[in-house]
């Protein structure tokens, strides 16, 4: 794949749209039919795709079943470590190719993409490689009804074919975070990234055949959710189970599908995740972190907190403070140094979040910062910018607070105690992250207990350890991921029983 600098053609492809291709059983494979991605800097057509047909779907699902007979199916967990450790390598040898594709396909600053997202692609390999390589089987000694002794021991082995499908606002790391622990379980995958962002998924399939992936092992088919690759993935009967990052709804669509063949699904899904600020915090830690967990991305990160709740005698400092930094995050083509803003993924979700900021003025809020599209007097005013947004004045039950923007956007309001300030945290229907800003250790610990979500994290966020438990509850997902709870789905048990008798 041709991969071209952003610095060097302001955002567009030099010589028209790149062609990106699917990827099965070890080679790229072209189509007749395409669909073309903009770049949401400036709005060029800077990729044009294969969409898989049906037919490529099914040669990508049968690629990896014959890959499962073959030597793949019989390696051990140290060997698979060690192809780990390879391809991270090999991805830290693409890094700069990764970053420019990561970039083209989401406009995300060159800074992000290096220090984020391309950083944990090489690090979700590195990290699976160890908790493979290291983790422990269950085993008891059993009294048998003659007073004998019998051995229980587990064995862990590939789920099969794995379908794993993901969205468009941390594409690698998303990708990589799923593929690195099915690889390391033994099964072999078909990966469709999302429609958005179809560039770092296609150096990520040179990156693995470079690493020596067994053909058949790493699929890769471009297209779209209903109707296309997403859905004749889903339905295929030689998927065993489907891992997902999206949207709620989208994980409703592919849980009906996977009814069908009683396929094993893990779902990372959407939030509307709050943040407690109390009148004992470090303001400065906490105005500064808000920052960062309302606007990193765009806003478009599954963790990002849309809601923040602040004790009153602080309500009204944190709330100008944070206004006033929103509003001062510097615009900048994606390559200048210090940019902290970017455009939304297409134009399509820029109107969705705009149309957001509508039903806010609409319901009453108050915009304190924000709330239109900025412009800019050059070729991004064709991009998919709107302004970071801070909103007060709502009611907890107010569609803006209880529904997922997935923008730069959030609303602050008062509090008066724990108590409350943990019922509105919880007054939604989803349960992904909440984030807590005191001094005091006793409330942070409460706060943990208390909080229905998967994540809470006290006085930081976003801060990851890759062996801890990351899922959400509720509408925010199904199963937990990362460590050894990515072994659990990653990989099926057999229970031996030997009588030593
Ligand atoms: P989306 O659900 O629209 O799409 C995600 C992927 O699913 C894409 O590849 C898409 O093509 C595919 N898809 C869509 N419909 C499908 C269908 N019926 N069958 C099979 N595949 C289908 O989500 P998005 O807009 O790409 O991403 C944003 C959403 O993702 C937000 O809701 C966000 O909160 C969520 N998200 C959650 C996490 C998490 O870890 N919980 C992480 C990142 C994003
Ligand atoms: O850090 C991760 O492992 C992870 N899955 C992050 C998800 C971010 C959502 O946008």
């Amino acid at each position: 794949m041709t991969v071209w600098d952003p610095r060097l053609t302001g955002g567009r492809a030099p010589d028209g749209p790149v062609r990106l291709r699917n990827f099965v059983g070890g080679g790229f494979v072209d189509g007749s039919r395409t669909f073309t991605r903009r770049s949401p800097v400036t709005g060029e057509t800077i990729f044009e795709v294969v969409e898989a047909d049906e037919g490529t779907v099914d040669d990508a699902v049968s690629a990896a079943r014959a890959a499962l007979r073959g030597p793949w199916g019989r390696t051990g967990e140290r060997e698979r470590a060690e192809l780990l450790r390879r391809i991270a390598d090999e991805l830290e040898r693409r890094f700069d190719d990764l970053v420019t594709a990561e970039v083209a396909d989401t406009g995300k600053s060159l800074a992000q993409a290096r220090t984020l997202d391309v950083a944990r692609g090489a690090a979700n390999f590195r990290a699976f490689a160890d908790v493979v390589a290291t983790a422990p089987t269950e085993s008891f000694t059993t009294v048998t009804p003659t007073g004998g002794r019998a051995l229980n021991y587990a064995l862990r082995k590939p789920v099969g074919v794995v379908a794993v499908i993901v969205p468009w606002n941390l594409p690698l790391l998303l990708l990589t975070w799923k593929v690195a622990p099915a690889l390391a379980c033994g099964n072999a995958v078909v990966v469709k990234p999302s429609e958005e962002t179809p560039a770092s998924a296609t150096l990520l399939a040179e990156v693995m055949a470079a690493a020596g992936v067994p053909d058949g092992v790493f699929n890769l088919v471009h297209g779209f959710g209903p109707g296309s690759a997403g859905e004749h993935l889903t339905r295929h009967p030689g998927v065993d189970a489907i891992t997902f990052t999206g949207e709620s709804a989208t994980g409703s669509a592919i849980m009906r599908a996977a009814a069908d063949g009683v396929k094993a699904v893990s779902f990372e899904l959407g939030g509307k995740n709050a943040g407690l600020v109390f009148a004992d915090a470090d303001l400065d830690a906490a105005v500064a972190g808000s920052v960062r967990s309302s606007f990193t991305n765009g806003g478009q990160v599954c963790l990002c907190t849309e809601r923040i709740y602040v004790q009153r005698p602080v309500y009204e400092e944190f709330t100008a403070r944070l206004a006033e930094r929103a509003g001062a995050l510097a615009y900048g083509w994606p390559t200048d140094p210090g940019t902290a803003t970017m455009p939304l993924i297409s134009h399509t979700h820029r109107d969705k979040v705009l149309g957001c900021y509508d039903l806010a003025r609409a319901e009453g809020a108050e915009v304190i910062t924000g709330g239109a599209a900025p412009t800019f007097g050059d070729a991004r005013d064709g991009g998919a910018y709107v302004q970071p947004t801070v909103l007060t004045g709502l009611g907890p039950d107010a569609r803006t607070n209880q529904e997922e923007v997935f923008g730069p956007v959030v609303h602050v309001a008062p509090f008066d105690d724990e108590q409350e300030a943990f019922a509105l945290a919880n007054g939604t229907p989803y349960g992904l992250a909440a984030t807590v800003w005191t001094r005091d250790v006793g409330r942070a610990h409460r706060a943990g207990a208390a909080l229905d979500a998967g994540i809470v994290w006290v006085n930081t966020w976003f801060l990851r350890d890759l062996r801890t438990p990351f899922g959400g509850m509720r509408a925010s997902g199904v199963g937990r991921e990362g460590g050894v709870h990515s072994l659990d789905f990653y990989s099926e048990l057999t229970n031996v029983c030997v009588d030593l008798t």
